[in-house]
């Protein structure tokens, strides 16, 4: 089976062709519209699959927010227009014509390093810093979902009760302190209104204003790396998201890892499938189901 893959995030759109024998080819990429309005979204979605669907037997998606049946509930409505209750499957498979499978993104992005390992391993998270921070479970081999679709989403819980308000209406969620948009909210003077990409460009340029939001974003990931591990024994987590990715950033969560108790620490590892995991894992699920 030729399948569309398509990863929707709070930032961008991306597309790829994946061949039964697993060629990633035509890769595109659109913004995700800034406020996705269901009619925003739509267009976007129309715009992206139609160079593609006609090559393609069936669609796969990862996308940000709770998936459900099919339906598209943000958690966190500043990072997707406040959509609640898109039926994406549905709108896929009008525009496509195809049949479709869904997944959360970070839970995709899951199965695909879970599958990349699973010789080695049983229990794992993925967690994407990216427009926010999402997760993903491994336990005991299975990808956990939820009854609703919100198992693995690790972003919202709390690194810091007295901290920012999130999106999603609690205070001091991971995701209002560490993720790409909060990295942007946190700076001030000579980097007020860049975004976390611009941000670490100055922190390699020697910015210390840029390398104590980084670093605070770093240890807080590295937090949640732990806590993760006393939770679900974890044997690995594997980060990816452009914030995940970005140049050094693992590394400081490796290092703030290693200053929590030694039961705690587990190896942290960049994301095989790097910024196509979503893509991958997406078409994984798919073709397994
Ligand atoms: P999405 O959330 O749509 O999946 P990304 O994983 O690209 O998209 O995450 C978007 C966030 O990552 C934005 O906050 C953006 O500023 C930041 N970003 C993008 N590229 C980089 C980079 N090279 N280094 C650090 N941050 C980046
Ligand atoms: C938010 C939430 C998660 C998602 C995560 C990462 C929404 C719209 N999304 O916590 O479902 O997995 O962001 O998403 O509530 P991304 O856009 O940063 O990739
Ligand atoms: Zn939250």
């Amino acid at each position: 089976m030729n399948i569309l893959a398509i990863d929707i995030g709070g930032t961008k759109i991306s597309a790829a062709l994946i061949s039964r024998d697993n060629q990633l080819t035509h890769h595109t990429q659109i913004k995700t519209p800034a406020s996705a309005s269901p009619t925003q979204l739509y267009e976007a979605l129309v715009a992206i699959t139609t160079p593609l669907k006609a090559y393609a037997d069936g669609v796969a998606v990862a996308s940000t927010g709770i998936i459900c049946d099919g339906v598209l509930t943000a958690l966190n409505p500043n990072n997707l227009g406040g959509l609640k209750n898109f039926p994406l499957k549905k709108t896929l498979s009008t525009i496509t014509g195809l049949p479709c499978w869904l997944l959360n993104d970070a839970q995709a992005a899951a199965w695909a390093e879970y599958d990349y390992r699973h010789e080695n391993i049983s229990d794992m998270a993925f967690i994407t810093v990216s427009t926010g921070v999402g997760g993903g479970l491994i336990q005991q081999g299975q990808l956990q979902l939820g009854k609703r679709g919100i198992a693995g989403h690790l972003g919202h819980t709390i690194a810091d009760p007295h901290g920012p308000l999130c999106g999603c209406g609690r205070y001091g969620c991971v995701e209002a302190i560490a993720s790409g948009r909060a990295i942007a909210s946190q700076a001030v003077n000579e980097l007020a209104g860049k975004d976390a990409k611009a941000i670490f460009t100055a922190y390699h340029q020697g910015s210390l204003q840029a390398k104590t939001i980084i670093e605070n974003s770093a240890s807080t990931i590295a937090n949640l790396v732990a806590d993760i591990k006393a939770i679900i024994d974890a044997d690995c987590v594997v980060l990816g998201g452009s914030v995940g990715l970005a140049n050094g950033y693992i590394e400081l969560v490796q290092a703030a890892i290693r200053q929590q108790p030694e039961a705690l620490q587990v190896p942290i590892l960049a994301a095989h499938y790097h910024h196509n995991a979503g893509l991958w894992g997406a078409v994984l699920w798919a073709r397994k189901h």
